[in-house]
């Protein structure tokens, strides 16, 4: 009998514009990410994970100029910037695509192929304004004058230009029925709800063309059989999802393992492109509809919106650098309710640091394991008969997975935290509870019970978090003696076994102290 294969599970980020160094906004989508294929990956599944750049487009190109430099090398560059900081933040990705990969480019073509095959393609006059910073489109409607005679986008204050030139156009007026329908029949496709309504009241209110190719700049996938056009940036953008998963060979092995894709993150400025205009682009092409598009909030520096002229950019490394890596991971995950925005700011990483991993989790781990080298000669010691507190202890580190498993299905990765945190207190009150330290001397085989069961807890939480901070959990169940084969969820039923030998214990969540002022 050959063993059940596991079941795909292809989830995205979205793309980043390489014009510039990656903000904490970025960090936030993938490590968020990441924690989600993590998670599924330890749950059974076999994951594509995809992540990169977005390199064609005006943005790019006016950026390349004001640099002066070529604007093969700002991407290039940039994205070498990017990558690298995947790495520092631990981020498990399996293809990081380039949208000027050549393989990229023949996909992007292949989609165009459909869309004129289905008739949805045709050429036009494009006279409205355009935004570089958004690389969209705006009706006169959806702009602002401004005092001094320019005008900006109402929705994101960007400034918008007019724009009058020969395009291509898609027909997404003819959509508009077909979304609606998809969304009606598919609830999930959109998450959160909030999200799903706007874009579903979006839709209602009518669809216009969307002017598909640019013809006064040369930066882009070159429109088949017409290459005075560029498509525009969002086409071939969008159509990297495809891309690395082997389109156009829809027969390839991998295509047909992970297509369509499970979950595409991104952020609330970009849901109109995923959830509108993808699935518009995927009907004409013929190909299947992702399962599900979770838009995630935006993150703020003390309420304020990050931008260079405040000069409150926070360099993702720089907080790294401070905190560490899974304390970082670990603030962003726990403190902002996924799908809303949130802040960060010093004082609330320190406390989640100290309250939370500190306390909860370090010093319990640390205090049963000092007490198991000192009494149990460093072996896990052998349980007794459990009473009604072990059992009812015991009871709610099992429930975790399936509750745990819940929260993350529907990416509330915030309160799979929390009720790993909840058992946790539980634990602690435990712990206080049977003062296994007077038992030493008391009655040490209950002693050894107590333990046996906290760390029992604490290999339990340890195989739980290791999604959202990789290293600490990595620490956590090496010191209680836990091999690298056997921290899958599917190892959590299987007690820890008594006998088994233990490292010295040594701290894995230092507290923070504040820096001396000078
Ligand atoms: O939009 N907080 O690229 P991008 C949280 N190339 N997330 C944020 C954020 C913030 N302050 N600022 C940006 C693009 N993001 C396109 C995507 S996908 C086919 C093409 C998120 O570099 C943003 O919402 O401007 C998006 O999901 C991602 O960062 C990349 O943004």
């Amino acid at each position: 009998m050959t063993a059940p294969s596991r079941p795909p599970f292809y989830i995205t980020t979205a793309i980043a514009y390489p014009n510039g160094a990656p903000h904490i906004g970025h960090a936030y989508e993938y490590i968020s990410t990441d924690a989600l294929a993590r998670f599924k990956r330890l749950d059974g599944f076999d994951v594509f994970f995809m992540t990169g750049t977005d390199e064609h487009g005006l943005k790019m190109q006016q950026t390349a100029a004001k640099e002066g430099i070529d604007v093969r090398d700002l991407a290039a560059r940039n994205s070498d910037v990017f990558q690298a900081m995947d790495k520092v933040l631990n981020v498990s990705y399996d293809r990081f695509i380039r949208t000027t990969d050549a393989d990229h480019e023949l996909a992007s073509k292949a989609i165009w192929e459909r869309m004129v095959a289905s008739g949805d393609i045709y050429l036009d006059t494009y006279a409205g304004w355009y935004s570089v910073r958004d690389e969209a489109f705006y009706t006169e409607a959806e702009t602002t004058l401004q005092e001094d005679g320019s005008r900006i986008s109402t929705e994101t204050g960007t400034p918008v230009v007019w724009t009058e030139e020969s395009t291509y156009f898609f027909r997404l007026s003819s959509y508009q029925d077909r979304l609606l329908a998809l969304y009606e029949s598919q609830p999930d496709f959109i998450a959160p709800a909030t999200r799903r309504n706007e874009i579903v009241s979006f839709v209602s209110g009518g669809l216009k063309d969307l002017s598909v190719s640019r013809t006064t700049f040369d930066w882009g996938v070159p429109v088949p059989g017409d290459p005075d056009h560029v498509m525009y940036v969002w086409v071939d953008a969008l159509t990297n999802y495809l891309t690395g998963v082997g389109f156009p060979d829809t027969d390839s092995e991998s295509y047909r393992t992970y297509w369509p894709a499970d979950l595409h993150i991104i952020g609330k400025d970009i849901s109109r492109f995923h959830t509108v205009y993808w699935p518009a682009f995927l009907m004409s092409a013929g190909l299947e509809l992702p399962k599900r598009v979770f838009v995630h909030g935006f993150l703020y520096n003390k309420g304020e919106k990050m931008s260079k002229s405040v000069g409150n950019v926070v360099d993702p490394l720089a907080l790294v650098e401070e905190y560490g890596l899974d304390a970082v991971r670990y603030f962003l995950l726990r403190e902002i309710s996924y799908g809303q925005d949130g802040n960060y700011s010093h004082d609330a990483i320190v406390t989640r640091m100290n309250a939370d991993l500190s306390n909860e989790l370090g010093n319990l781990a640390q205090r049963s394991l000092s007490m198991v080298a000192k009494n149990c000669d460093g072996q896990v010691p052998t349980p007794g008969a459990f009473t009604d507190a072990d059992t009812a202890l015991l009871a709610q580190a099992d429930a975790l997975l399936t509750k745990v498993r819940a929260e993350f299905d529907v990416q509330a990765i915030h309160l799979g935290l929390e009720a790993i945190w909840h058992v946790l207190g539980e634990t602690n009150r435990y712990f206080s509870a049977q003062e296994p330290w007077v038992l030493r001397k008391t009655d040490p085989a209950r002693m050894a019970t107590v333990l046996y069961v906290t760390l029992e807890v604490v290999r339990i939480v340890g195989i739980l978090v290791q999604p959202v901070m990789p290293d600490a959990a990595d620490k956590i169940l090496s010191v209680l003696g836990q091999r690298a084969e056997s921290r899958q969820f599917a190892d959590i039923p299987t007690r820890i076994v008594a006998g088994t030998p233990l490292p010295a214990p040594a701290p894995v969540f230092p507290r923070y102290v504040e820096p001396e002022k000078d």
